[in-house]
């Protein structure tokens, strides 16, 4: 199974909801961030989840109990699943794993970002193993590495691997799916298109056209 995760990195309920509706055919799950929530207060979270699947992208990174604090935040507001920083260590994603677990959802744990990211990248194949053996459900790996997809899809066998970093970051949908992701992550090139449909459409059918 190969999707589209759409980044809803919108200042504006309305116009968030509005996203969410137009692509909802195209997508497998919204991605909310903080401009958005900070913006529009987490009971967006609620209100986009009536229309997919919400993945909090809060890339929690704090102390077990802080972390565990805010993925609560998350999934009493009907998150799906919550992303957690991994460089954070095992005890924060246990911590968050355990409330994830209360509620059914999901954890996807940062190895390295899709940006320069020149410290996670020292560590970034220890955080998949680390995420892989406390069980976590997916990791974060960088588009605009496909090769590093490629990797760590080698140490994270059969887990999720959602990836960011197409269209505006420059990185590749085809060549991100052949190197193992299960779903792209993208944002602007759909949010800032003014047939932000017809993207989301287009990104989709050459996802799914590489499906094996
Ligand atoms: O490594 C990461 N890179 C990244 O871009 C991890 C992320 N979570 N993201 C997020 O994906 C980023 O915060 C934004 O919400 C989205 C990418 O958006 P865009 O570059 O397609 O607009």
């Amino acid at each position: 199974m190969v999707g589209l995760i759409l980044a809803l990195d919108v200042m504006d309920r309305n116009r968030a909801i509005w996203l969410a509706r137009e692509v909802s055919e195209y997508v497998d799950y919204l991605k909310v961030n903080y401009p958005l929530v900070l913006s529009a207060g987490i009971e967006i979270i609620r209100e986009l989840s009536e229309i997919k699947p919400v993945i909090a992208d809060f890339k929690i990174a704090d102390i077990p109990y802080t972390s565990s604090l805010i993925a609560r935040k998350a999934f009493e507001n009907s998150a799906f699943a919550v992303i957690c920083h991994g460089m954070a260590g095992s005890d924060t994603l246990k911590a968050v794993l355990d409330v994830s677990d209360e509620f059914g959802g999901e954890v996807y744990v940062v190895t390295e970002l899709s940006s320069e990211s020149e410290f996670l990248r020292k560590f970034s194949d220890e955080i998949a193993m680390l995420a892989r053996d406390i069980g976590c459900h997916g990791i974060i790996a960088p588009a605009t590495r496909a090769e590093r997809v490629a990797q760590l899809r080698k140490i994270v066998g059969s887990m999720k691997i959602l990836s960011p970093g197409v269209g505006a970051q420059g990185g590749s949908v085809e060549e991100t799916i052949k190197a193992g992701a299960d779903y792209i992550i993208v944002g602007r090139s759909i949010y800032t298109s003014d047939e932000p449909k017809a993207v989301a459409r287009d990104i989709y059918e050459r996802i799914k056209g590489l499906e094996v």
